[in-house]
């Protein structure tokens, strides 16, 4: 195992942390007043159900990101695998197995209380799919989560194998954005290191990023995992999110357009070696 499980508790919600494959994250996502539970991208069905079944909580969806097979691929055999009732697969894609609910942009539906919004954001693949998940409670909104798999990670971004610089700055300046400050962000893999590397060269006058290198490596150094972070976190600190940033946009050459800035970074991220 990479990292270390955890637990994070948010207003009405906990998040366990699962560690999968290399550097895959999944995520049990649990409704504190109804014990209903959804899992995110499930690529190790046994540890999901070892976890479900030591908390005592009921299973009933799959909440998966994208289509490739570190996410999406270990879904058909954890429906095989679930004896203990029915099981909804929600995603965007048709290339995603064992789906049976296939969603859309603003799609909403609930984890027992909990509330969920589907966010489309085509770029890494083209049914990529985000998940803002928010208690019901007032005030609730800002503590939320959203899942975001490969298109938004800690400090960076995801390769745009499908898609195109307008789109990831849709998905990620637009959309992702608009979530509140507060919102934690629990993205598909443990990458924080190399992109906040990537991010210092891009912004070196940047210190936080300087500081939250030197707090990655600590919890790396004992195999603690790098997520959560915020909305308002990646929004400082991600050169992904911050193409609209003067600072960002010298670095690419004194572009003024944030979606030709984007583009630019991702072409040079795909061969900067951390
Ligand atoms: C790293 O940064 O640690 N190992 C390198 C990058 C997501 S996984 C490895 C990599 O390219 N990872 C992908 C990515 O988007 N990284 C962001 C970046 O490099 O900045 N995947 O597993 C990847 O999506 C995959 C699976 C790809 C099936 C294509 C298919 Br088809
Ligand atoms: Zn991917």
């Amino acid at each position: 195992m990479h990292s270390t499980l955890e637990d994070v508790a948010l207003a009405g919600m906990q998040v366990k942390i699962l560690p999968a494959l290399q550097d895959n994250y999944m995520y049990l996502i649990i409704d504190n007043k109804t014990k209903e539970a959804a899992v995110v991208d499930p690529v190790d069905p046994e540890l999901v159900i070892k976890t479900v079944k030591e908390e005592k909580v009921t299973l009933n969806k799959v909440l998966t990101t994208h289509h490739h097979w570190d996410h999406a691929g270990g879904n058909e055999k954890l429906v095989k695998l679930w004896t203990s009732g029915e099981l909804k697969v929600y995603g965007g894609d048709d290339r995603i197995g064992a789906l049976n609910e296939k969603v859309r942009q603003n799609d909403t539906f609930n984890i027992g209380s909990l509330n969920v919004k589907c966010l489309s954001t085509p770029c890494h693949t083209t049914g990529h799919i985000c998940y803002h998940v928010t208690a019901t409670d007032d005030g609730a909104a800002e503590s939320g989560a959203v899942f975001t798999g490969d298109t938004l990670f800690q400090g960076g971004c995801g390769r745009f194998f499908e898609g195109t610089p307008e789109e990831m700055y849709e998905a990620l300046c637009t959309k992702l954005s608009a979530l509140p400050d507060g919102t934690k962000v629990f993205c598909g893999h443990e990458y924080t290191l190399q992109n906040m590397s990537f991010a210092r060269h891009v912004e070196p006058d940047n210190q936080l990023i300087q500081q939250r290198i030197e707090w990655a490596k600590l919890r790396r150094a004992s195999q603690d995992p790098t997520v959560p972070s915020t909305i308002g976190e990646e929004k400082s600190w991600n050169p992904f999110m911050r193409v609209h940033e003067s600072t960002v946009q010298k670095h690419t050459g004194n572009t003024t357009n944030p979606i030709e800035t984007m583009g630019k970074l991702r072409k040079e991220k795909d061969n900067f070696k951390a």
